[in-house]
């Protein structure tokens, strides 16, 4: 075993273990102040991450099957090499639902505090037949406290130029999605999954939820905030190497038609997604793309007002 199934330091943890549940290996971690995740090998998917005071802030829907080959409903899936139905594969791509391997060769700087996990999918031969290209994903989970980093990173290990689009598929968890509002996106043009990917300009001065919401918002700023009143707690949601943004919200009409999804569900979960699908990248043989998303949860009372998400600093 490598030695992230070691201690990390006195505080931290880094352990694998055999989900008692699903009979799957997930990692589990914990930092010094005592927060905690949890990552499968299955779907390199995150499936929680807990406070300090062990609050879940991720949303895992109870009737999540942790059961291949089906996506895991919840928490933070890697969807590659596409997002949504673009090309010619399964929705999201086949990243969620392939077992990934603990990367031997991680080859980014060790993070400070050692929390980390670092996973690492290839293709198979079977997956060679639907996507017929070489490649290596690398994603690096590290937790801090208050903070939940990932390091997603493609590579081209074949012998010609590939494209792929990518979203860090994230369920945050809330109060009553009535009570949310995200900041960050006003004015900015968006496609709209409801009206057939028909582009529009974002008009409010946040965005609030009444119905259902599937957008991909474009050339979206670096830090985007999700603020649930009734929590007092804001996300904010901070990006690089994503040009665009996924908000979605089912809705009551689509909770009932998920099976893997509780009917009122909806009302507890907002999904906010660094994503590159507007303008697919390209790698070259032998080149490397890097993208990043970090979570940070802070108390709503931190911004008594109104937030500049760009700066997080409060507006005067
Ligand atoms: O990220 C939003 C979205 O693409 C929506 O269109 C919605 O259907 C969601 O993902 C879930 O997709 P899934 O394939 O996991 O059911």
């Amino acid at each position: 075993m490598s030695n992230q199934s070691q201690p990390a330091s006195a505080n931290s943890m880094v352990e694998m273990v055999m989900d008692s549940t699903s009979g799957l290996q997930k990692f589990k971690l914990r930092e010094p102040k005592g927060s905690s995740a949890e990552i499968f090998l299955y779907g390199g998917q995150v499936t929680s991450w807990k406070n300090e005071r062990g609050e879940e802030l991720l949303f895992m829907s109870s009737k999540a099957a942790f059961k291949p080959p089906n996506p895991i409903r919840g928490g933070i899936a890697i969807c590659y090499p596409q997002f949504s139905n673009m090309g010619s594969l399964d929705k999201h791509g086949f990243a969620r639902n392939r077992v990934w391997s603990i990367d031997p060769n991680p080859s980014l700087p060790p993070s400070k505090d050692n929390t980390v996990v670092n996973l690492l999918l290839k293709p198979t031969n079977e997956d060679m037949k639907i996507w017929p290209h070489s490649f290596e994903l690398r994603l690096r989970v590290t937790l801090e406290a208050g903070k939940l980093q990932l390091t997603p990173r493609v590579r081209n290990t074949d012998s010609k130029p590939f494209t792929f689009t990518l979203a860090v598929h994230t369920y945050l968890s809330v109060s009553d999605i009535s009570d949310v509002r995200v900041e960050g996106l006003e004015t900015l043009d968006y496609f709209d999954n409801l009206l057939d990917q028909k582009r529009f300009t974002e008009q409010g001065d946040s965005l609030t939820f009444d119905s259902e919401v599937d957008r991909v918002y474009l050339s979206t700023p670096a830090s985007l905030a999700l603020i649930d009143h009734e929590k007092k707690r804001t996300f904010v949601i901070r990006k690089s190497g994503f040009p665009d943004a996924v908000v979605w919200n089912p809705w009551d009409k689509k909770s009932k038609a998920m099976v893997d999804f509780g009917d009122d569900e909806y009302m507890r979960m907002v999904s906010i997604e660094a994503a590159a699908v507007e303008k697919p990248i390209t790698l070259k043989p032998g080149e490397e793309w890097t993208g990043y998303q970090e979570l940070e949860v802070v108390s709503s009372s931190y911004f008594s007002g109104q937030m500049d998400p760009v700066n997080l600093k409060v507006k005067s």
